[in-house]
């Protein structure tokens, strides 16, 4: 039971640690099994469990290709065994001057292993390495040369105010962020900076932190929410308050590097309409190292609204060849760190003060702001690390799956058209929810803005999305002998690879979108997560090589065409048949056309609106 387990862990894991790896055994091998041992105890922890599901994998170049929802078991950690209230209140900040520098992981003795697995508990991260690193730690300069050369004159830049929300985070990880802003920020870039406390209960984050921020360089306040009220009202209060040119929205546990501001202030001093994101790096969640991300990766979302980090293909890639520095659009943004003008972010409506606690607001604003005649774009040359955790530390009163999916169903109402009745139809826990949403107020800004239509969007904003639309086919594939659908591959135990073989199943009633795949006008196959169904063009080894699904390429090799008459589809590549071997051992392969029943094919269309 156990090694599959880490087998799993290890292809999650970068290889970029390499010292780390026995640490790393050490250090996730018991938070897994704590996960198991302490059963939830939150009453809406069925959706939590679903959501975990979702993690990030690696792509086959070993990049990380998508980073899911990571809500997770949300513990309430007032109520975990040796979790107590002086624990949480006590700040065990306790910094030693090399630990963690130039973003090295931080080594836990043997000897704390226990006490680190226990502080792990609090914030979902390993609190007692954090706790260890000096707040000014020092950073490697990740930019390319052609960035430092490209941000060299600051002066002339708008300056930004910088909100920064929290709900009880760790007081290294928050004034780590806060440390690097103005530590890796020219000053007179810098107008203030905004701590939002969304009614936070430690008591370290009270009176200690608003005396702490009093002997800042830099203009530092702490605004209180009172009660909680969920990051998206926490960050209008912050925004209300902000008098800066710029807004600046960063999570509370971030890590700035040198040069990381110029380009997004330059971004939006040119174009008042642009939101951009910097390039999200990652620290690692237990040891805290530092590692650059790939800088071509851009955002979009999946049929379930969940974000995802697509790499470029093709045309795309091309298109930045000339200059692989500049801004660049996309779909969506993650949703934590960007920057835009002030004024432009009350004109585009602010955010959707509805929205509970945490999610969606990401997709409304980038939505909202590509169709409403504005831009989202990510700034290769900024570079931000931010703490990925792989389960959420906090309460999300109501319920996370409420609270999520009310969220969600708010954006599909507001924005989306008829992709929002394809939502609802096939996320009935959403659906469910749908009519208890008030969205005349949102309605009027996308009225009163006079946006463009979500069809739009799509056809012009991310031509390769991979939703259906009048001008596809939309629905399940099935093989004429046995009547089994062609799926995708799916998630299994907590550990999502939406890559593999080609696999038939039994088709499910009422249809599921793991069965639901998508043919284009010319002749790609996709399914939910940007997979296609792919073949290799030419194969002198195997007679009949196999079919897979793997990440859409726009290449031949993933382009068919459906023979209506004879019911084939045909592999444009090579000229061959999707056919299904009965004999077991072959499964989904391309073969010489030969009109057996085997190759035979229905494409039954799904009503999705
Ligand atoms: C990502 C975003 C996050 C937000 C979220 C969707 C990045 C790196 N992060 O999830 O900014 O867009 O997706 O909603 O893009 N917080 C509060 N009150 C609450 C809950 C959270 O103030 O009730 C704070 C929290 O302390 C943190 C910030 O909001 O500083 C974002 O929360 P998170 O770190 O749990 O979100 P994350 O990174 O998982
Ligand atoms: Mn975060």
């Amino acid at each position: 039971m156990l090694l599959p387990k880490m087998r799993k862990l290890f292809r999650v894991w970068p290889i970029l640690l390499s010292v780390g790896v026995l640490i790393s055994l050490f250090v996730i091998w018991p938070r897994q099994s704590d996960r198991s041992k302490n059963p939830p105890n939150d009453p809406d922890d069925a959706s939590l469990r679903l959501l975990d599901s979702e993690k990030r994998y690696m792509d086959n170049r070993g990049i990380q290709v998508i980073v899911g929802h990571y809500i997770g078991d949300s513990v309430d950690p007032l109520q975990s065994p040796n979790i107590d209230q002086d624990l949480l209140n006590k700040n065990m900040f306790n910094p030693r001057p090399y630990e963690g520098r130039d973003g090295n992981p931080v080594m836990i003795p043997p000897k704390d292993f226990v006490l680190m697995k226990q502080l792990f508990q609090i914030n979902r991260f390993n609190l007692l390495a954090s706790d260890r690193i000096p707040l000014n730690r020092s950073l490697p300069d990740v930019r390319k040369k052609t960035c430092i050369a490209r941000y060299s004159g600051s002066k002339h830049l708008p300056s930004t105010s910088v909100i920064i929300v929290f709900h009880n985070e760790a007081w290294s990880t928050l004034l780590r962020t806060v440390h690097s802003v103005i530590g890796r920020s020219p000053r007179h870039l810098l107008h203030e900076i905004i701590l939002v406390d969304d009614s936070s209960n430690r008591e370290f984050l009270g009176a200690p932190l608003d005396e702490y921020v009093r002997n800042l360089e830099v203009p530092t306040r702490v605004l209180r929410s009172g009660k909680r009220i969920g990051l998206v009202n926490a960050r209008l209060l912050g925004a209300g308050d902000a008098t800066g040119q710029v807004l600046t929205f960063l999570d509370a546990h971030c890590e700035c590097t040198v040069g990381w501001l110029e380009p997004l202030l330059d971004a939006v001093a040119q174009n008042r309409t642009r939101i951009v994101s910097p390039v999200i790096d990652i620290i690692n969640d237990d040891t805290f190292s530092y590692t650059r991300s790939f800088e071509l990766h851009w955002g979009a979302f999946n049929w379930d609204l969940h974000f995802r980090w697509l790499t470029f293909g093709g045309s795309k890639l091309e298109q930045r060849r000339g200059d692989m520095v500049a801004p660049f659009k996309t779909p969506a943004m993650a949703g934590g760190l960007f920057s835009m003008n002030r004024e432009y972010f009350f004109e585009l409506g602010g955010y959707d003060d509805q929205m509970q606690i945490w999610g969606g607001e990401n997709l409304e604003l980038s939505f909202r702001a590509w169709q409403c005649g504005g831009s989202v774009e990510i700034a290769p040359c900024s570079h931000v690390g931010h703490l990925f955790r792989k389960s959420s530390p906090y309460t999300f009163p109501g319920g996370v799956g409420d609270i999520l999916y009310s969220n969600l169903a708010r954006v599909a109402l507001v924005w989306m058209d008829e992709w929002a009745e394809f939502y609802f139809k096939f996320n009935p826990a959403a659906e469910r929810l749908r009519d208890k949403q008030q969205i005349r107020g949102r309605l009027a800004v996308r009225e009163r803005l006079q946006c463009k239509g979500f069809e739009w969007y799509l056809d012009n904003v991310w031509p390769q999305h991979f939703f259906p639309k009048d001008d596809r086919f939309f629905g399940k594939i099935i093989h004429a002998v046995t009547g089994d659908c062609l799926m995708r591959p799916v998630t299994k135990g907590t550990y999502t690879q939406p890559f593999g073989n080609a696999d038939m199943e039994p088709c499910i009633s009422p249809p599921q979108l793991s069965q639901m795949f998508v043919m284009t006008s010319d002749g790609v196959i996709v399914t939910d997560e940007s997979v296609c169904l792919d073949a290799p063009e030419r194969d002198t080894r195997h007679e009949k090589p196999k079919v897979k699904i793997m990440a859409c390429s726009g290449l031949r090799r993933q382009k068919w065409q459906y023979d209506a008459k004879r019911k084939t589809l045909v592999h444009l590549g090579s000229k061959m048949c999707l056919q299904l071997s009965l004999k077991k051992s072959d499964g989904l392969v391309i073969a010489t056309c030969n009109k057996s029943a085997e190759q035979q094919w229905e494409l039954e269309a799904v009503p999705w609106k």
